[in-house]
């Protein structure tokens, strides 16, 4: 009952199905109370939460790791908005028994992590760390232990310095090295793993890293940026094949970030400008990898700047995979003339500046199943938010966080119910961590970290999260 209402409400703001005029959007719906309380799920539905290694493990010159991109990153003025990094982070190394622990008392089903690629292989190719591949033996090992499936992310943006050095993504032979490193993986762990991703947000990596240069390796250059999405592409298909031929159990797949792309106006610039940029983040991924060819609009757009292609590498890219990662946190208006900015436009908006959307979700993953049937599961890998954390009496009382998980988890329901075949939804993130170029000044956890004492507290969020699982397991 009340998930009807909760339908009916999304769709008045904004519906699944008119990627159009946002200007006649009414205010943010404020749900009166939680809208999942009578949701149930499939019984099989993955329930988890998601960190990465950069963010959380610290430990950065420890045990015979290298260093990263993003350790060596960190090193220039001006790019970490706090001037951190991630020399200690939440200290997980050390404490993931610990944390451990704590992700199996919240009562997901999968914890989802990445594996520090330069931990594992200090310098990217040529020898192995044994030190860093027991750690991460102890942490499959651990969830294991306590009941957790293990979902492993490849490349979660911690290149290897190393290989930077010789060219980075924008190198061909990163892709084989990249190829060695997954085998590698698959072999020490391939049998404990749930899943394995080969990349976490290529879109981010390649444009944010290379094109626009505000995260590692800090390249300002489009042409570049483009290339090395290729070699990201490449190198996802490559390792597929390789995992698949080596007989992996763990399901495959790769995570994107996605946001549907809405015109601000009805004006033919503004929808012209929403298409393409949907192209740019979306299509440039997903028909290569389900289709075996880069959009057409967008080959045209970038002229000289397309990537260098080589024969078969499209079919190379093309590979089944048994799950698709959408990693959702807010919509896209775009406008012909400059920025659309959300809050100027009376929208709730969370810490980063992002619009909170809902409704965009349900949309999303509409659109992927409609356009992309051969995907057989679509997984959200990351949905959570930045928002104040206030302190009462002992407590973090988030309740923006609170609101904003109820209402997307109402809408992946929404998404279910009308046919989309959805099969996890993780938070971002388990616990405050390192939030890339902004430091440490963003928190996204469901768990709060004091960083001086590492002390670990439960937010409201999460509190509530364990009960809504508490709900699921007990079939609601
Ligand atoms: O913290 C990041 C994560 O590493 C990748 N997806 C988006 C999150 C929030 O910005």
């Amino acid at each position: 009952m009340r998930a009807a209402t909760h339908t009916a409400a999304l769709r008045e703001d904004g519906g699944n199905d008119r990627p159009n005029n946002i200007i006649s959007y009414p205010e943010q719906i404020k749900p009166m109370s939680d809208p999942t309380r009578s949701l149930t799920f499939p019984p099989d539905f993955v329930w988890g939460v998601s960190t990465s290694a950069f963010q959380i493990e610290g430990a950065a010159k420890l045990d015979g790791k290298g260093p990263s991109i993003w350790d060596r990153f960190c090193e220039q003025p001006g790019v970490i908005a706090d001037a951190s990094n991630g020399d200690i982070a939440c200290d997980h190394y050390h404490r993931w028994a610990d944390d451990l622990d704590l992700i199996r008392d919240l009562g997901v089903d999968a914890y989802r992590f990445s594996i520090c690629w330069p931990r594992v292989q200090p310098m990217g190719h040529g020898a192995w760390n044994e030190k860093g591949l027991d750690f991460y033996e102890r942490l499959i090992d651990g969830m294991l232990a306590r009941g957790l499936q293990a979902h492993a992310t490849l490349n979660h943006w911690d290149l290897p310095q190393g290989l930077q050095d010789q060219g980075g993504w924008h190198a061909r032979s990163t892709v084989d090295h990249f190829v060695e490193y997954a085998l590698m993986i698959q072999r020490r762990f391939g049998d404990r793993l749930s899943s394995i991703v080969t990349h976490n947000e290529p879109w981010v990596a390649a444009m944010l890293g290379h094109h626009q240069g505000i995260f590692a390796p800090g390249i300002k250059d489009e042409a570049h940026a483009i290339q090395v999405s290729h070699h990201l592409l490449l190198s996802h298909g490559r390792a597929v094949q390789a995992l698949r031929a080596e007989g992996t159990q763990a399901k495959l797949g790769i995570v994107l970030n996605l946001a549907p792309m809405h015109p601000a106006t009805h004006s033919e610039a503004d929808r012209a400008k929403a298409r393409l940029e949907d192209g740019k983040l979306l299509r440039w991924y997903t028909d290569p990898l389900c289709h075996g060819h880069y959009p057409a609009d967008v080959l045209a757009a970038l002229g000289d700047k397309a990537p260098v292609v080589h024969a078969g590498d499209m079919d190379d890219i093309r590979q089944p995979i048994d799950f698709l990662g959408v990693n959702y946190y807010s919509r896209s208006v775009q406008s012909a003339d400059g920025h659309w900015d959300p809050k100027a436009a009376g929208k709730e908006v969370s810490e980063m500046g992002w619009e909170v959307y809902p409704a965009g979700l349900t949309e999303l993953l509409q659109r992927l199943h409609r356009d992309y049937p051969m995907l057989p599961s679509l997984w959200i890998t990351e949905n959570g938010g930045a928002f104040p954390d206030p302190w009462v009496g002992g407590q973090v009382q988030d309740e923006a966080r609170v609101r904003y998980l109820q209402d997307h988890i109402a809408a992946v329901r929404i998404a279910i119910d009308s046919g989309v075949p959805v099969g996890a939804y993780m938070v971002w993130s388990l616990m405050d961590n390192f939030e890339w170029a902004s430091g440490y000044e963003k928190r996204f956890g469901i768990v709060h970290v004091d960083y001086a004492t590492q002390q670990r507290t439960l937010k409201d969020s999460a509190l509530w999260y364990r009960a809504f699982l508490q709900r699921q397991h007990q079939g609601a």
